[in-house]
């Protein structure tokens, strides 16, 4: 597939995928989570692929969906966002979560509605000092999607969580890392290199320990303390048999850095 509403590229174990559509803000068309749908399977499919970023391009990360992809005015035909959603973003934010890689977002300015929760659903959210949060969907009439509802109660407890969601503020890129909704906010000269050391550590890790990490922290939202106990056991089973794991051991005796394939 060509992709012409975002850019994809892949080398030396990093996958980047970028929303290109500065003039928008990034927002999101049909077209564009068709290209994304595309990128995540190619990224989810490639061995050599370690750690993915998603980054926007220009002065905003996304400003979720872009309202004049279709008429929603007074007195045209209604659309079925619930269509939007199950074809759209709900594969969007479970390809994001359900890839057995570290997904690390540079948040590069405003991410608002759909775009913020975008954001949440990557597991290292590194934003810049001139970036901001808007849970903009109370502004339209609508509620929270892309994993929102989910995200924000458990990141910054319900209290944050309902001002945000209701009243539709700004949040700062440091006030957001205050409330650990994010990673880091970084200067705005610093997002790059922050980023890009990020993804080289990332590149070089014990990737299927990585990704076990990233499975069980996810399913402990959900689980009690007995089930996320079998968790553990049965990843620490999975583990104890890789390459990588043996190399880590051996590189430690060795008084050696461990070089990690991945296995
Ligand atoms: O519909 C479904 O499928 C259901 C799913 C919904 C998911 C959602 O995401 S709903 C929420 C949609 N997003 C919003 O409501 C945010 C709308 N945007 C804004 O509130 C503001 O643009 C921002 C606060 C994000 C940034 O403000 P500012 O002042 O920095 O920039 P701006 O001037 O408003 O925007 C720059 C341009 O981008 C501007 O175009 P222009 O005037 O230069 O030709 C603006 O219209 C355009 N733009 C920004 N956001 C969107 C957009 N165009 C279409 N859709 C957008 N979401």
């Amino acid at each position: 597939m060509n992709y012409e509403q975002i850019r994809f590229a892949s080398a030396d174990g990093i996958a980047r995928i970028t929303l290109d559509r500065p003039e928008r803000l990034n927002s999101f068309t049909t077209q564009m989570h068709e290209e994304l749908r595309d990128a995540l399977a190619r990224v989810a499919s490639d061995d050599r692929a370690r750690v993915l970023l998603l980054t926007g391009a220009g002065r905003g990360f996304c400003a979720g969906q872009d309202l004049a992809d279709r008429a929603v005015s007074p007195g045209a035909a209604p659309v079925d966002l619930g269509a939007s959603i199950e074809n759209n973003y709900r594969p969007l934010v479970l390809g994001l979560r359900n890839l057995p890689l570290p997904v690390v977002c540079a948040v590069n300015g405003v991410a608002a509605g759909a775009g913020a929760n975008i954001a949440l659903a990557c597991d290292l959210v590194v934003a810049c000092r001139s970036a901001s949060f808007i849970q903009a969907f109370c502004r339209i009439g609508l509620v929270p999607d892309s994993g929102g509802t989910y995200f924000l109660p458990r990141l910054v407890g319900s209290a944050r969580a309902m001002g945000l969601a209701l009243l539709g503020d700004k949040l700062s890129a440091e006030q957001a890392e205050a409330w650990g909704l994010i990673w880091k906010c970084v200067d705005d000269d610093q997002l790059a290199p922050t980023v890009e050391a990020l993804l080289g550590q990332l590149a070089r890790a014990p990737t299927g320990g990585l990704a076990a990490i990233k499975r069980a922290l996810h399913a402990s939202a959900g689980n009690t303390l007995e089930q996320q106990l079998a968790l553990e056991r049965d990843a620490q089973r999975a583990l104890g048999y890789s390459a990588d794991y043996r190399e880590g051991v051996a590189a430690f005796l060795e008084k050696r850095p461990p070089n990690f394939t991945g296995r």
